[in-house]
């Protein structure tokens, strides 16, 4: 593995190109992936499966050819985990039956039992088995916040008004419960490990909706309450850690800390200022905006040798997406993409 040149650059080691791969790089935009996803209409109920997830991170490895598989899974499970009732209905994002609504569900939450996610640890396992050799695999979970975020608000949204105003009604069962998920977090990361990644990624994809004093307070102080405990476990201390924080109002290179291997950039950061920042001391993943994916083949051609241009003396550049590929996306633009990295 140490040989990856994924790996390679979360040791800030040199590669001749730059290691590649996506956020969601496995999904809806893929003809393959909707062949398997038309058999559940619960999308957790296929996330259960652990050989149909292992098929399903491997699709984007056999297209492309990326340099890092990601477990198939989602952010999501820690929260069903603790009864929160997740279901993905046709044509929606993640809905909670029983969401957090009040103090009092904080109170009454079930103990979070990590055995209990145990189809996600056989799917880490089913997918090492099917990878090529010295393909790592990344394993992930979201941020406490971001958790509590979609565990208050019941789903998905375009506002989160309820988590808003819970943070502001109730910020010591907010803190309580944030508590709770960054020991949920770590353990459920611990175990991702034992069953086989090779780096993990915390992805705070609601950093933000925090104004720049709560972000520290709600979002950073769990994070890093997390990579702590991962950092001080002998079982996960050598692994990576990727940080992804989307469009947090404190600027990304102030906001970074030490356990941390590499950030994550959303796509509105302007790449260049931030490796000047961070250089010899994080590797940086990122960052084309994933719209330029519906452009012309020309136009995603310069885009990304912009990004490379820019990256070519940073020692643990690894080209990524600035958030997720969505659906619209036609894998084709994915294949122009790649080969101006590669080229
Ligand atoms: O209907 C379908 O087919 C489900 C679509 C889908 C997929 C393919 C969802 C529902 N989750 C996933 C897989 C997934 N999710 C992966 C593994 C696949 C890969 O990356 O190749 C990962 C890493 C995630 C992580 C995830 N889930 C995040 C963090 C990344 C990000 O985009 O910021 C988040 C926020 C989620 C929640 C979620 N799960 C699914 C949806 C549609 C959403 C977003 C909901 C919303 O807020 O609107």
């Amino acid at each position: 593995m140490k040989n990856s040149k994924f790996i390679k650059a979360l040791n800030l080691q040199d590669n001749s190109t730059p290691p590649v791969w996506f956020m969601r790089q496995a999904g809806r935009y893929l003809p393959e992936y909707q062949e398997i996803r038309k058999n559940y209409t619960n999308f957790l109920d296929m996330c259960k499966q652990p050989k149909t997830c292992a098929e399903l991170a491997l699709q984007p490895i056999d297209r492309f050819d990326l340099d890092a598989s990601i477990l198939f899974s989602d952010i999501l499970t820690i929260p069903d985990a603790l009864n929160l009732g997740l279901a993905f209905h046709e044509g929606e994002g993640p809905k909670f039956s029983n969401p957090i609504s009040s103090p009092q569900d904080i109170k009454r939450l079930t103990r979070f039992d990590v055995n209990s996610l145990d189809y996600v640890f056989k799917a880490v396992e089913e997918t090492k088995k099917i990878l090529p050799n010295n393909l790592p695999l990344i394993g992930f979970c979201g941020s406490p916040w971001t958790l509590a975020a979609y565990s208050i608000e019941g789903g998905g949204s375009k506002d989160f008004n309820k988590t808003k105003s819970f943070m502001k009604e109730h910020p010591k069962e907010l803190h309580e419960f944030l508590e709770i998920l960054s020991n949920a977090c770590y353990e459920y990361l611990r175990q991702q490990v034992l069953s086989g990644v090779n780096a993990l990624q915390i992805f705070d994809s609601w950093a933000d909706l925090l104004l720049e004093n709560e972000l520290e307070k709600f979002s950073l102080q769990y994070t890093q309450r997390l990579t702590s405990l991962l950092k001080a476990d002998p079982v996960t201390s050598n692994i990576p850690i990727i940080l992804f924080e989307k469009a947090p109002k404190i600027k990304i290179d102030d906001l970074v800390f030490a356990d941390i291997s590499c950030v994550s950039l959303y796509w509105q950061e302007d790449i260049d200022r931030v490796a000047k920042k961070l250089k010899n001391q994080y590797a940086i993943q990122g960052n084309l905006d994933p719209k330029v994916l519906l452009e012309s083949d020309e136009l995603i051609w310069n885009e990304t040798q912009k990004i490379c241009s820019i990256m070519s003396e940073y020692p643990g550049f690894i080209f990524n997406l600035g958030h997720g590929i969505t659906p619209d996306i036609n894998p084709s633009k994915v294949k122009v993409m790649i080969d101006a990295i590669r080229q």
